[in-house]
C-alpha cells in the first residue's frame, strides 16, 4: 500500500526545503522517497525531482498562450491538468509502487480553501492508487507576532482541513526565527495548541484602534469562537536545519498518514518505523528550546557538529549528512526511550 505526503503552505513558507530535508532523512533511514513538484511555477527545485509538473505545463507557457496574469494563469494551469489526470496518475503509480511520495505544492492558498482541482487531483489519487495522504501545512512562524494575523491563519488552517478533508498535520515553520521577532504574549505552547482564545482579545484589540478597526477586531473575536467550536486546528514546529524538530514532525505525520500501522512494503526503515510505533512523538519543551535556552541548544548543537566533523577528519573520511542524521536519530532515540519509562 503506498503512502504520502501533500506539502502545502503559502508561499515563501518553507515548502520546497521542507521536502529537502525530508527526503534527506529519508535516504538516512533508509525509506525509499521521491518528491514530484505539482507548481508549475516552481523552475528552481532544492532536490531531486522523480515528477515535475513542468514536463506536462508551465506557468509561462499558459500566462502568454492564454493571456493570463500569474495567479490566473496558475488556476488555469491545475484546471487543465485536471484534463490530463489520468496520465499524471498512471505515471505517480510507477513511482508508488517502490517509494514513499512527497508532493511539493503551490503556495496560492486560494488553491486549497476555494477552488477544487487540488482536491480533486488527491482524492482520485487515493481511490485509484490505495494510497493514504497525509497534508502537510506550512505556515510562516512570523505570524505569531500579532493575535490577528494568528488568528486569520488558524481560519486559513481550518478552511484547508475542511475542504482538503484528509489527516493534516499543521506546522509553524521556520520556529528558530521567532525568537527575533520580540517577546510574545503567551508561550509557544498557547499558540500551537490553540486553547481559550479569549485570552487573545486585548490584543487583537490593541492592534485596531480606529472605528473600522473596532468592527475588524470583533469579527476577529466571532472568528476565534468559531475556530475554538471546531476545536480541530493545532499545530507542530519545525527549523529545518534542527534535525530532531524534523524527526519529530515526521514522526507525527507517520501516525497520520498510517504509516506506522501499516505495511513497511516500500520502506526498508524497519528500525526507524519500530521506534515509532512504540513511542510515538517526543514530548518536547518548545517554549524552553526555541525561546528561553534558544542559544544554549543551539550552542550545544554547534560544539556537537564540530565534534563530529573532527572525529571524521581524524579518521581521514568525508564527513556528510548521512552521518549528521544517523547521530541525530541516535540521540532522539535516546531521548525517547527515558520519555518512554
Ligand atoms: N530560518 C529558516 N528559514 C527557512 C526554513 N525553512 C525555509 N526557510 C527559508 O525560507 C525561504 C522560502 O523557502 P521555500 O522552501 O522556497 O518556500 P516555499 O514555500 O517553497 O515557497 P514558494 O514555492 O515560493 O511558495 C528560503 O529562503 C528558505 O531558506 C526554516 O526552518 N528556518
Ligand atoms: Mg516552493
Amino acid at each position: 500500500m503506498p503512502f504520502g505526503q501533500i506539502v502545502i503552505g503559502p508561499p515563501g513558507s518553507g515548502k520546497s526545503t521542507y521536502c529537502n530535508g525530508v527526503v534527506q532523512f529519508f535516504n538516512a533511514i533508509g525509506r525509499k522517497s521521491s518528491v514530484i513538484n505539482l507548481d508549475p511555477a516552481n523552475d528552481r527545485l532544492p532536490y531531486d525531482c522523480e515528477l515535475d509538473i513542468r514536463d506536462f505545463i508551465t506557468l509561462e507557457e499558459i500566462m502568454e498562450d492564454q493571456n493570463l496574469g500569474p495567479n490566473g494563469g496558475m488556476m488555469y494551469a491545475l484546471e487543465s491538468l485536471d484534463d490530463s489526470i489520468d496520465l499524471l496518475i498512471k505515471k505517480i503509480e510507477k513511482i508508488s509502487e517502490h517509494s514513499y511520495i512527497v508532493f511539493d505544492c503551490p503556495g496560492q492558498v486560494e488553491l486549497f480553501t476555494h477552488h477544487s482541482s487540488l482536491h480533486k487531483i488527491f482524492k482520485t489519487l487515493e481511490k485509484k492508487l490505495d494510497i493514504r495522504l497525509c497534508v502537510v501545512s506550512l505556515i510562516d512562524s512570523f505570524y505569531l507576532t500579532s493575535a490577528s494575523q494568528y488568528i486569520s491563519v488558524l481560519l486559513l488552517a481550518l478552511r484547508s482541513m475542511l475542504q482538503l478533508d484528509l489527516p493534516h498535520v499543521n506546522v509553524f515553520s521556520k520556529i528558530d526565527l521567532v525568537s527575533n521577532y520580540g517577546e510574545l504574549p503567551f508561550n509557544l505552547d498557547y499558540y500551537t495548541e490553540v486553547q481559550d482564545l479569549s485570552y487573545l482579545k486585548p490584543h487583537v484589540e490593541k492592534e485596531s484602534n480606529s472605528v473600522l478597526g473596532k468592527r475588524y477586531s470583533k469579527l476577529t473575536n466571532y472568528i476565534a469562537e468559531l475556530v475554538e467550536d471546531f476545536n480541530l486546528v493545532s499545530f507542530e514546529v519545525l527549523a529545518v536545519e534542527d534535525k530532531q524538530s524534523m524527526i519529530n514532525l515526521l514522526s507525527v505525520i507517520d501516525k497520520a498518514n498510517g504509516y506506522m500501522f501499516g505495511s513497511t512494503e516500500v520502506g526498508g526503515d524497519t528500525v526507524w518505523a519500530e521506534a515509532t510505533r512504540q513511542g510515538g512523538a517526543a514530548d518536547v519543551d518548545i517554549q524552553d528550546r526555541w525561546i528561553e535556552n534558544k542559544a544554549k541548544y543551539d550552542e550545544e548543537e554547534a560544539k556537537r557538529r564540530k565534534e563530529m566533523i573532527e572525529e571524521a577528519e581524524k579518521m581521514e573520511k568525508p564527513f556528510d549528512v548521512e552521518d549528521e542524521w544517523e547521530s541525530a536519530l541516535k540521540d532522539w532515540e535516546e531521548n525517547h526511550a527515558t520519555i518512554r519509562k
